[in-house]
């Protein structure tokens, strides 16, 4: 809108902005174009308006009309007073209304912007724009200055009652998002019961361990309870009383680790429990398997451990065969491997056997083709075997013409191997958990 002073000046004076001088003519604060005196707009008068004001700078040295008739000097002043108190009332109610009208504009403004926000930090940023103390609100306040004393409490109280406004729509609003935000967390964290469940992941017995507990159900239902026997042994029952003397040359196939103690060594077979368990129970009869772990000082291959375990077995009794044997360890390895699996029995050598046999299984890695695991014969050696020597009988209280029985000694890793498909007897103590998950 054009400026009234402008217009009146014929643009000849130049305004700052759109302050006006109160003694002169009333132009709003903010762009209004009424005159003080008559209420309209100046320029719509297109000259000298009707108003009972002088407008001195619009008519300077342009005395006209009867208004503008020189007067008493004292007349004058008290006009002159009375004209600047009436400008000032006028002027000030345009300020203020320009002040309520920002106001109120600000006041619609902040709503929508309200509506919008949907966030805490939106809502803060709101607040900080609009009733921040740099905030719009306290910039329109801050042209208070600019009115006369008693416009003030108006506008105070409209300028107040747009914060309370603005503040109890910014709670409501707070808390209208804060719900939102709750309800979007909840249904994000809801659980939903229909989904299947997690898989633990469980732990699991070693492979060892369950060969040995499918190992003891096996005897177990043929007769066969297990019996303890020390890993820590003498000499005497690790190979004497097994019919092998000091300097007997089937001790080498038996390396083991000494203890500092002379004599004391770690069993290289569980086959000392079968003294003393014979040493324990004769002469009643024995079906006994004795499980535990052995030490042998000897490398360290795919197929051979320098600690491993071994499930001893040992039946004597009256009228004991050799078929006996067979038909147990035929009775196990099908229970252990499956009806059909294919075992063999071949003739060996043990001291405290007679006759001895190995009894082997077909190689379930290579299926009889030959791999490391089977030495290349596709047969895989699980136990050794035979029938109790007399004198092993007699050195441990049987009486060998009156006594017979039959004993064996097999390796439940190497057994687990050719169950699991495992191709590294290695695996079994390197503690890798790996290994659980085959079986
Ligand atoms: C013996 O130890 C005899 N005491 C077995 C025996 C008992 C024969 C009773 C007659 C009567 P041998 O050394 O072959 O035998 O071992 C028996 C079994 O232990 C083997 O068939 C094999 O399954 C297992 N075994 C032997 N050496 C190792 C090794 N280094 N690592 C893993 N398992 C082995």
């Amino acid at each position: 809108m054009r400026s009234v002073l402008g217009s009146i000046m014929g643009g000849t004076t130049e305004f700052a902005g759109n302050f006006v001088p109160r003694d002169e003519c009333v132009v709003s604060f903010f762009d209004s174009t009424v005159c003080v005196g008559t209420g309209r707009g100046v320029d719509e008068g297109r000259g000298p308006c009707a108003c009972p004001l002088v407008h001195r700078s619009a008519h300077r040295g342009q005395a006209q009309g009867p208004l503008h008739t020189p007067r008493h000097p004292l007349s004058l002043r008290k006009d002159e007073e009375l004209r600047q108190r009436e400008a000032a009332f006028h002027m000030g109610s345009t300020v203020q209304e320009d002040i309520l009208q920002q106001l109120e504009a600000l006041h619609r403004e902040a709503e929508a912007a309200l509506a919008q926000a949907n966030s805490s930090e939106t809502t803060q940023a709101w607040h900080s724009e609009y009733l921040g103390r740099k905030g719009r609100l306290t910039g329109i306040l801050r042209n208070l200055g600019s009115l006369a004393p008693e416009e003030r409490p108006l506008v105070g109280k409209v300028a107040n009652e747009i914060k309370v406004a603005l503040e109890q729509a910014l709670q409501e609003r707070q808390a209208a998002i804060a719900q939102a935000e709750l309800e979007a967390m909840r249904r994000a964290e809801s659980v939903d019961v229909t989904l299947p469940g997690r898989p633990q992941t469980l732990g699991k017995l070693h492979i060892t361990t369950r060969m040995l507990r499918d190992i003891y159900k096996i005897f177990a239902e043929m007769g066969f309870q297990v019996y303890e026997s020390p890993e820590v042994e003498t000499d005497e029952y690790n190979f004497q009383l097994l019919n092998m003397p000091p300097g007997h040359p089937a001790r080498d196939m038996w390396d083991t680790f000494y203890t500092t103690t002379p004599g004391q060594l770690l069993r290289t077979h569980t086959s000392p429990g079968q003294v003393h368990a014979m040493r324990q129970y004769a002469p009643q009869p024995i079906r006994v398997i004795v499980p535990g772990k052995v030490y042998r000082y000897e490398q360290v291959t795919a197929r051979s451990e320098s600690m491993f375990y071994q499930v001893e077995g040992l039946a004597v009794g009256k009228h004991i065969t050799f078929s006996d044997l067979k038909g147990v360890l035929m009775n196990y390895a099908n229970q252990m491997y499956g009806e059909g699996r294919e075992a063999r029995f071949r003739k060996s050598y043990f001291p405290f056997t007679e006759p001895s046999v190995e009894m082997d299984i077909d190689c379930v890695i290579c299926n009889r083709k030959g791999c490391p695991i089977c030495k290349y014969t596709g047969w895989l050696e699980i136990l050794g075997a035979g029938m109790v020597q007399p004198l092993v009988l007699q050195y441990n209280g049987y009486d060998p013409t009156e006594f017979s029985g039959f004993a064996f000694g097999m390796g439940p890793e190497r057994m687990a191997l050719q169950k699991y498909g495992i191709d590294d007897i290695r695996y079994f103590y390197s503690n890798d958990v790996r290994l659980l998950e085959r079986v």
